[in-house]
């Protein structure tokens, strides 16, 4: 091997709406331990890991939404997974709701991931970009997806050279994208990180609900495939304050095919250790893009798209 990684994708069980942070991240510690004792280099947590998916309940008081909210990172409770991280010289990304205030004093905030390095550092910070759900209260609903109401979307997918290769990050929603797998596929992505909360009934279409485990693989396969990368799709699963959620964990090679699964819906490691000259099968044969894609085609297309009567 090349350029080994051994990947540890930390798959979280339900955390009730309340278990302190502290809770929380005793659970991840546990599972920062197994995946060091297992090999791990890197550990993939899922979205929104610190918490409940607390979307789920239309919030309305400015104190509540913000004690959803981490303003720093590390803070006073994720700092013991920083710390024991770095003295196991393991790497972690972790789904978190991030509240940040700018310039101009204005607070925002956003669903986010980050990538830390084995020396504890934050190398990289990624916001979802496609934000799902609605921004109103739909009371009709057994349970919200008020995503749209708690976050703002981010604008980029970037990658970072780091892990022996270049990683990006991808947050649910962004998994059934396929620009989101595409963006960074251009920018020679290699290791896609992707953290999930998905329900298994889906409000606007419950004929979509039995093909939930499906479309989960489906997409994160096909991206994996399409841009000769590894991808890793880690869950908050099971049933969490009464909503059940898809588990199904999974680490992909860049054939498409599934290496490591989870079994279970609760916390469960499923351990790889892969090779990322691996990827060069698929970049540097069927899907080497400098040699085959056609972006003025592209272009043409698109221009052509927008130039069509509307129907
Ligand atoms: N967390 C997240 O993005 N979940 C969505 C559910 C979509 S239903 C509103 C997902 O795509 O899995």
């Amino acid at each position: 091997m090349a350029r080994p990684l051994t990947i540890a994708a930390a798959q979280m069980g339900p955390v009730a709406r309340d278990d302190s942070r502290a809770e929380v991240v005793d659970r991840l510690l546990a599972l920062l331990t197994e995946a060091a004792s297992r090999g791990a280099e890197l550990v993939v947590f899922p979205e929104l890991a610190l918490t409940t998916f607390f979307p789920r309940w239309y919030i309305e008081d400015p104190r509540e939404i913000e004690s959803w909210f981490e303003p720093e990172m590390p803070g006073p409770a994720t700092k013991p997974l920083f710390d024991e991280a770095r003295r196991l010289q393991v790497g972690f990304s972790l789904g978190y709701a991030e509240l940040t205030t700018d310039d101009n004093g204005d607070t925002h905030r956003y669903n986010t991931q980050i990538l830390v390095e084995r020396d504890g550092s934050i190398v990289g910070h990624y916001r979802k970009v496609h934000i799902p759900g609605h921004e109103a209260n739909e009371p009709w609903r057994p349970f919200q997806h008020a995503e749209r109401h708690f976050f703002e979307p981010g604008t980029d997918f970037p990658v970072w050279r780091c892990f022996g290769g270049l990683v990006g990050m991808a947050i649910c929603n962004d998994r059934r994208w396929s620009e989101t797998y595409r963006v960074m596929g251009l920018q020679g992505a290699e290791l896609i990180l992707i953290g999930y909360n998905t329900p298994l009934y889906y409000v606007p279409d419950p004929q979509q609900n039995a093909l939930q485990a499906f479309h989960n693989h489906l997409v994160m396969q096909a991206g994996a495939y399409q841009n000769g990368a590894f991808v890793v799709g880690v869950a908050k699963g099971g049933i969490e304050e009464g909503v059940d959620s898809l588990a199904q964990t999974v680490i992909i090679g860049p054939s498409g095919q599934i290496i490591a699964q989870c079994l279970t819906t609760g916390d469960e490691l499923a351990v790889a250790k892969v090779d990322l000259d691996y990827t060069d099968f698929y970049k540097k044969t069927l899907f080497d893009f400098d040699r085959y894609r056609i972006p003025e085609a592209y272009r043409r297309i698109s221009d052509q798209r927008g130039a069509l009567p509307p129907p």
